[in-house]
């Protein structure tokens, strides 16, 4: 019993964790550089970060989670892996992955925002062409 209230507790405690920060990500958003793509493997998609209030790229945030999916499509199993790649502007956030057939790709962000406390998620749709 106690092993399952436990458990039990522990969902409810990462339940809350999860639940998305709207007053963070609501102040930011992420954009595609690129909209479109060539498909392709090791290929490269790179999405700004701006703050919506100031309309300013947000350089130096933390990305500590990404995911690439076909979701879009229907095929949100169909997901792809992520690397990070150097940035070469600041508040441009790059990433090498797998764009494997044509169609659309959900990138799904979360990262850490310097003097912003809530952490900040998005999504971001690119389109694979043949
Ligand atoms: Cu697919």
């Amino acid at each position: 019993m106690i092993s399952k209230f436990r458990s039990a507790a522990l969902a409810a405690t990462l339940a809350l964790a999860v639940t998305p920060a709207m007053g963070a990500a609501a102040d930011y958003a992420f954009e595609p550089v690129t909209p479109e793509i060539k498909k392709g493997d090791d290929v490269t998609v790179t999405i700004r970060l701006t703050n919506k209030a100031t309309g300013k790229a947000v350089p130096d945030a933390v990305i500590f989670k990404t995911r690439v999916d076909m979701a879009p499509d229907g095929m949100a199993d169909m997901e792809s892996p992520v690397t990070p790649l150097p940035s070469k502007e600041p508040g441009v956030y790059a990433f090498k992955t797998d764009l494997p057939m044509a169609g659309r790709y959900q990138v799904t962000l979360s990262a850490k925002v310097q003097g912003e406390p809530e952490t900040v998620t998005g999504k971001v749709v690119v389109k694979a062409t043949k």
